[in-house]
């Protein structure tokens, strides 16, 4: 089986997606043959994570030096890297996290920065900053004021948003950190939830903060070890640790340049950066966004060439991050009968070619990214359209729209 490599992450900056609409085609009056596709099944998708550096570094697929205020897109089939970001040469990143939002990111830095003057004082390392699509940078999470103070010795050196870019804040802290009485440990994720106001000290410790709870997931995260990246990476906890770590169960080990998830019942690498030099590890890792949902602006037409076949096309996802698209297609009546009919959109023109099954039926466009693919579409009740029977990608990533 072929895949269509190019859309994947490449596309994230500007791309589509999205989820679908219920509609009627034309019975089909006579077989037709199918369109030809070099990708249209079910399939594995190459890994695809953002990074940053702990120490300039030079990769060895393509022999670029990648900075400390840099970020990099890792494209895992071919392996590439390709720089996404500059930040200004006075932030040493410490943790990133690629906003829905396009061109739109949190940031966390090793040491005090002003990030190139745009911010009036220096923003601490137990700050989270926001870099929106202009290039502005404002305070997003103010580490001193906010309720469940991060102490001043502690960095906050990974974080990711939940379900979307109005979602809860989870971080990771450099050392162990003591937050109103409770330890967290540097491989443990924890959560702050929004208490309005909109400021950057409008966050609370959650009430149950242990989002992941290092020392007690499989037989613990030796506590000597520090995840220097994390990330929620198609619905699973995923790490970057900055020493070699032994992990169990099954019993890895995890070197820098790896991503490690927790599979649930058993740790397991998600991917090894091809080309990347042991001797660095990552500061920040991102997942690549949520793929979001496709909006009302699905069509459905005859085919001009091809009697009997159907055009499908569709407007981008409300996320920058679902620049892949799989369409499903069910019988109309039978609700969710609904199974693929392509895993691709050959030329990456939000528009497809595609020979119905007999009888009226029903088609879905979906977003994806290499994570998973995102919403089907609501019911008329609100609540999401099941997904289809052999889907396009094993994990399904759901989340707000970005408003
Ligand atoms: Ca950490
Ligand atoms: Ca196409």
């Amino acid at each position: 089986m072929k895949f269509e490599f190019l859309p994947a992450c490449l596309l994230a900056a500007t791309a589509f997606g999205g989820v679908g609409a219920e509609t009627t085609s034309a019975p089909t009056p006579s077989p037709a043959p199918q369109p030809t596709a070099p990708f249209s099944g079910p399939g594995s998708i190459e890994v695809c994570v953002f990074g940053s550096p702990d120490v300039p570094t030079k990769e060895l697929v393509s022999n670029q030096t990648i900075l400390s205020n840099e970020v990099f897109r890792y494209d895992g089939n071919p392996p590439s890297y390709t720089k996404v970001l500059t930040l200004p040469v006075d932030v040493h990143v410490a943790g990133i996290f690629r906003l829905d939002t396009a061109n739109s990111w949190l940031v966390t830095t090793e040491s005090p920065s002003t990030f190139g003057g745009a911010l009036p004082a220096a923003a601490e390392p137990r700050d989270v900053i926001k870099r929106d699509g202009t290039g502005a940078f404002s305070r997003y999470f103010c580490g001193v004021s906010v309720s469940g103070v991060v102490p001043a010795t502690s960095r906050i050196d990974a974080l990711y948003l939940t379900g979307g870019d109005g979602g809860d804040l989870v971080v990771s802290f450099d050392v162990p950190t003591i937050i109103g009485g409770r330890v967290f440990e540097p491989t443990d994720l924890v959560r702050y939830t929004r208490t309005g106001g909109g400021t950057c000290s409008s966050w609370q410790l959650d009430a149950g903060p242990l989002v992941f709870d290092a020392s007690a997931v499989g037989d613990g995260v030796p506590i000597q070890s520090n995840s220097v990246g994390a990330s929620y990476y198609g619905g699973k906890y995923t790490f970057s640790q900055d020493v070699p770590t032994l992990l169990s169960p099954p019993g890895i080990e995890t070197v820098p340049g790896q991503m490690v998830q927790w599979a649930g019942s058993q740790y397991a690498i998600l991917a090894t950066l091809s080309g990347w030099p042991i001797s660095s590890a990552f500061h920040g890792i991102s997942n690549p966004g949520n793929p979001g949902a496709i909006g009302s602006g699905l069509r459905i037409d005859k085919s001009s060439t091809q009697l009997g076949n159907v055009v499908v096309s569709w407007t981008p996802s409300c996320s920058a991050n679902g620049p892949r698209t799989a369409i499903y297609e069910g019988t109309l009546g039978v609700w969710y009968s609904h199974t693929w009919a392509t895993c691709s959109d050959v030329g990456n023109d939000k528009h497809e070619e595609i020979t119905p099954g007999a009888g009226n039926r029903y088609f879905l466009v979906v977003p994806m990214n290499p994570q998973g693919e995102g919403s089907y579409g609501t019911r008329s009740n609100g609540l999401e359209r099941p997904r289809g029977t052999d889907p396009c990608t094993p994990a399904q990533v759901l989340a707000a729209c970005p408003s």
